[in-house]
């Protein structure tokens, strides 16, 4: 067997949960990016002696030194410029990312792209066997690392492994069109557990698995030909719930959302979106359902502005420079045509907030946006519940964000239907506060019981379930 390292539970994830930084005086640091992820495993890391293997998120390999941050070894995977645009923007972002989302852009298929990403799949897995205790538990995250977990499997067959899907997983139809469809499958199929956010994407990947890989399945199981068994299931992932209502509760959060409120006019409402700009995320239709409510005379720019923040993403891939310009175009004709002087009708925002900002907006909301074409989860919509601690508020969210399984009492649209988005959103600006009440409480209370410790627990207690007989048991 290979070298092993010390680490009893090992993360690998695209990206580091820190972010490169040069200070003023050149030198290079680290700052921490805290995600819902690294908070929820962070109990489990620090008992179980854990590791975080991930992309710093510049291109070059220089400096790569595995180094500790709170606790954590942390373990930089190096990428070449043309690395990044191959496996990164390439294959994961111009290939994947599109295929997994219904085809709502049209995915590009490249050689080169998928042997970038073979190559720098490779070189994680290469990294997680290097860390990795004997009989460790290794939990591999998303798309761009579906290979991982076969890799891993062929050095370190001592290890327990699971996989997470963040972003759906696309029916038969769809994922047929993959030139390498076998050998993403037979990639997950190194896993002894690969979790999905619904279980409609874990019985897509049962019966592909079935059809052609031609693996015998049996309900959520696959029995691989030496013995092995895989199992698939959902695992919703959610947020850090209380952290976000105690900063929602906070006194600077209010204050700033009583300045927001003031400094867009205090309209009798507002409606908020906050998204990556992706075209998944039905940016433009929400926009123009809005604006035909004003322009239908529903109600004027006076009693309702819509704020839109667009966090800039992927801004070198092709796909998402065209659908600025069209967001860009849209708000400018929308604003144009039914803005006053100091009143728009869309507040648009591109740029990127610290967290007390968005809980400020999301305090200031009365009206929030969801509408993806295509989600896994969508954790906007969480994170909105999770701060309305006074139970008001309505959430608009599309039927097609994995959110809406759990979130049943949001108004809930088809995205692709404009004139049921308007009636939608024109019923949350009407509802009345005994309604939203009502609404808000049950989702409230859905958050709450299932914060992201509980996804993480959850996953990591049925992967140890998995092969009880073989690995060492996690000590949370
Ligand atoms: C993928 C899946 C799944 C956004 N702008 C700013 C900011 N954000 C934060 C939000 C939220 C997160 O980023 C976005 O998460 P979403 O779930 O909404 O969407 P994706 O980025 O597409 O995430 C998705 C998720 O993975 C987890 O599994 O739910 O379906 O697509 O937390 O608050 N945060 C800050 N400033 C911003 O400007 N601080």
């Amino acid at each position: 067997m290979a070298r092993t390292g010390t680490a009893d539970l090992v993360i690998v994830a695209n990206r580091l949960p820190v972010d490169r930084t040069t200070n003023p005086d050149g030198s290079r640091g680290w700052r921490r990016s805290p995600g819902g992820l690294v908070s929820a495993l962070e109990p489990v890391m620090r008992a179980g002696d854990g590791a975080w293997i991930g992309w710093p998120g510049v291109a070059g390999h220089d400096d790569l030194e595995p180094f500790v941050e709170d606790g954590m070894q942390l373990v930089p995977v190096g990428l070449s410029a043309e690395e990044v645009e191959e496996f990164y923007e390439g294959f994961s972002n111009s290939t994947l990312w599109p295929l997994y989302h219904d085809v709502v852009a049209k995915p590009e298929f490249h050689r080169e792209w998928f042997d970038s990403y073979v190559k720098v799949n490779e070189r994680f897995a290469a990294a997680a066997a290097e860390v990795a205790s004997e009989n460790a538990t290794v939990w591999v995250q998303d798309y761009q690392l579906q290979l991982v977990p076969r890799m891993l499997r062929d050095l370190r067959p001592d290890l327990r492994i699971g996989f997470y899907l963040h972003i759906p997983f696309p029916p038969s139809e769809l994922f047929q069109q993959l030139p390498w469809r076998r050998q993403v499958l037979e990639g997950l199929l190194g896993a002894d557990l690969v979790g999905f956010q619904l279980p409609a994407a874990a019985q897509n990947f049962i019966r592909l698995v079935r059809q052609r890989v031609g693996h015998k399945t049996h309900r959520d199981t696959v029995y691989l030909p030496d013995g092995r068994t895989v199992k698939a299931a959902a695992f919703p992932i959610s947020i850090d719930t209380a952290g976000f209502e105690e900063l929602a509760r906070s006194e600077s959060v209010e204050r700033r959302a009583r300045a927001i409120r003031e400094a867009l006019g205090n309209p009798a409402k507002i409606f908020l979106g906050i998204d990556r700009l992706d075209y998944t995320k039905g940016i433009y239709a929400r926009l123009r359902a809005f604006s035909e409510l004003i322009a239908d005379g529903h109600f004027g720019v006076e009693d309702a502005v819509f704020v839109q923040v667009a966090t800039p993403s992927r801004e070198r891939v092709e796909q998402y420079r065209i659908l600025r310009d069209e967001i860009d175009r849209l708000v400018g004709r929308i604003n144009g045509d039914l803005g006053r002087i100091g009143r728009p009708a869309i507040s648009y925002l591109h740029s990127s907030y610290p967290r007390e900002e968005m809980a400020a907006l999301y305090r200031a909301a009365d009206v929030m946006v969801v509408t993806p074409y295509r989600d896994g989860m969508n954790l906007v919509a969480k994170e909105y519940v999770a701060c309305r601690f006074d139970n008001d508020g309505a959430l608009v969210l599309s039927e097609f964000a994995g959110a809406a399984e759990e979130l049943r009492q949001a108004w809930l649209v088809n995205p692709y239907d404009i004139n049921g988005m308007k009636q939608a959103l024109l019923a949350a600006y009407e509802a009345d506060p005994k309604d939203l009440n009502r609404r808000m409480k049950a989702m409230r209370r859905t958050v709450r019981e299932k914060d992201v410790a509980f996804w993480a627990d959850h996953f990591l207690e049925e992967l140890s379930a998995t092969r009880p007989e073989h690995g060492k048991p996690l000590r949370p």
